[in-house]
C-alpha cells in the first residue's frame, strides 16, 4: 500500500517538525518549548512565536538523567531531563523560552533542575477542576503566562490576536476530529504511524494549508477504501489505546498490538486524540478566560476527580467501536496507574469490553511479555 504521506519524513514526524521549526526560526520567529497539553499554545502563537513539544521519548538519555534523578521515576520525565542534560534535544536548543506546569510531582520537581537554563515559566495548575474557585485561580495563571511571554518577547499580545488563534485551534480540532473517521472505519483505513505523521502537519502547515493537506489526504484514503485496501482485515481485533502519552521508544506497544494481529482504532492519550478534544469559546470578549475555561477541561489523571476522562472514553468507544482497551501506564506514573482501576471498572461495566493494563518503560525488555498478554486477550475476544 502506498504511504499516506510520501515525503522524506514519512514515519519520522519529529524530523518533519524539526525541519519546519528551523525554517521558521531562520525567518526570525521565536520558539517556545512546551511539555504538556495544558500549555495554552494560542497565547504563544498570539505572541508571534512557535510552540514546540520538547523531546521526551527516548531511553538513550535516561542513564544521564539517572545521575541526578532517582531511577524509580517515570521514564518520560527522566528522558526529558536527560535530553537537556546531554544537550541533545534540538527543539530545546532552538527554544528561547520554556513553559512547564505543576502537573505530576516528578515533572514539577524536575523543572527545578532546568529552569535556570532558559527563561522558564511554570504555570501553577490547580488540580480540582470542579471547585468553584478553581477557574479564577487558573485564569490568573493564564494571565501570568501572557505577561511572561510579553516580557520575554517584548511584544504585546492583543485580544484580537488571541481570538484569531482560538479560531484557528477550533478549526484545526474540527478538521482533525473529522479526519479520525478513517480510523473509525471498518476496517480502519489509516494506521497509528500514519496518524502520527498527520498530527505533525499541524506544526508545518498553518490554518488553511492544513485544511488543504487534510483534504488531499482524505482523497487518498477514499481511494484506498474504493480499492478495498485497509489496515488489517475484517476480523482484526479493534484496539483503543489509552493512558500515558506514547511516542518514540514506547511506540513498541502499538507495534506489538499490530504484530499480534490487532488494529489501533483510537488513541486516547495527549500524544493522540486528547489534544484535539477541546473546543474554546469564541467571541466572548475575554479570550484569556475562554482559554482558561477550555484548558481546565483537559482530562488528565493529575486532576481529581477526573470524570471527564471517563466521559471522553465513552465518546471514543461509541465512535471507534473497539473490542478491547489497552491502558498503557509508564512505570512510576502513579496517577495514571491508580486511575487505571477506575477506568477498567468503568469500561467493563458500561461497555462490556476487556481492558489490558500494560505497565511499561522505554526499554525493550518487556516486549515479548506484552506480546504474549496481547495475544492472550485477542484469543479470548
Ligand atoms: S495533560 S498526560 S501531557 S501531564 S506519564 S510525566 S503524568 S508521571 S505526561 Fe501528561 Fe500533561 Fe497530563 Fe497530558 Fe507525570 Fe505520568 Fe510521567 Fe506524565
Amino acid at each position: 500500500m502506498e504511504p499516506l504521506i510520501n515525503d522524506q519524513y514519512t514515519n519520522n514526524p519529529n524530523e518533519r517538525i524539526l525541519n519546519s521549526v528551523i525554517w521558521k526560526r531562520n525567518i526570525g520567529l521565536p520558539v517556545v518549548g512546551i511539555y504538556c497539553a495544558y500549555a495554552p499554545a494560542e497565547l504563544v502563537r498570539a505572541a508571534g512565536a512557535i510552540p514546540v513539544c520538547l523531546c521526551a521519548f527516548s531511553r538513550r538519555t535516561i542513564d544521564a538523567a539517572e545521575t541526578v534523578l532517582p531511577g524509580n521515576l517515570c521514564p518520560l520525565i527522566k528522558s526529558s531531563f536527560g535530553f537537556i542534560k546531554t544537550d541533545t534535544c534540538p527543539f530545546y536548543a532552538l527554544s528561547q523560552a520554556i513553559i512547564g506546569e505543576t502537573t505530576c510531582d516528578g515533572k514539577k520537581k524536575m523543572f527545578e533542575f532546568i529552569q535556570h537554563i532558559k527563561p522558564t515559566h511554570i504555570m501553577d495548575l490547580p488540580q480540582k477542576p470542579d471547585e468553584p474557585e478553581t477557574l479564577s485561580t487558573w485564569t490568573i495563571m493564564v494571565h501570568k503566562l501572557k505577561a511572561f511571554l510579553e516580557q520575554t518577547f517584548q511584544k504585546e499580545i492583543t485580544d484580537a490576536n488571541i481570538e484569531y488563534e482560538i479560531h484557528q485551534t477550533n478549526k484545526k480540532n474540527r478538521l482533525m476530529n473529522d479526519f479520525f473517521k478513517y480510523m473509525a472505519h471498518f476496517p480502519p483505513l489509516v494506521n497509528w504511524s500514519e496518524m502520527y505523521d498527520v498530527f505533525s502537519l499541524e506544526y508545518v502547515s498553518d490554518g488553511d494549508e492544513l485544511d488543504q493537506e487534510l483534504q488531499s489526504l482524505a482523497a487518498k484514503l477514499d481511494m484506498r477504501r474504493d480499492k478495498g485496501h485497509h489496515i488489517g482485515g475484517d476480523f482484526s481485533p479493534r484496539v483503543l489505546v489509552s493512558g500515558c502519552p506514547i511516542g518514540g521508544d514506547v511506540n513498541k506497544v502499538f507495534k506489538v498490538i499490530e504484530e499480534a494481529g490487532g488494529v489501533i482504532v483510537a488513541m486516547e492519550a495527549c500524544s493522540g486524540m486528547k489534544r484535539y478534544s477541546v473546543t474554546i469559546d469564541e467571541g466572548t470578549g475575554d479570550p484569556v478566560s475562554s482559554l482558561a475555561r477550555a484548558y481546565l477541561k483537559i482530562p488528565c489523571s493529575c486532576m481529581t476527580p477526573n470524570t471527564r476522562r471517563l466521559e471522553m472514553l465513552d465518546a471514543l468507544i461509541e465512535r471507534f467501536k473497539p473490542q478491547v482497551v489497552v491502558d498503557v501506564i509508564l512505570q512510576a506514573c502513579h496517577s495514571y496507574n491508580i486511575e487505571s482501576y477506575k477506568l477498567e471498572q468503568h469500561v467493563r461495566e458500561k461497555h462490556r469490553l476487556p481492558v489490558l493494563k500494560v505497565e511499561t518503560d522505554f526499554t525493550e525488555s518487556d516486549r515479548a511479555m506484552i506480546r504474549t498478554r496481547v495475544q492472550a486477550i485477542f484469543e479470548n475476544l
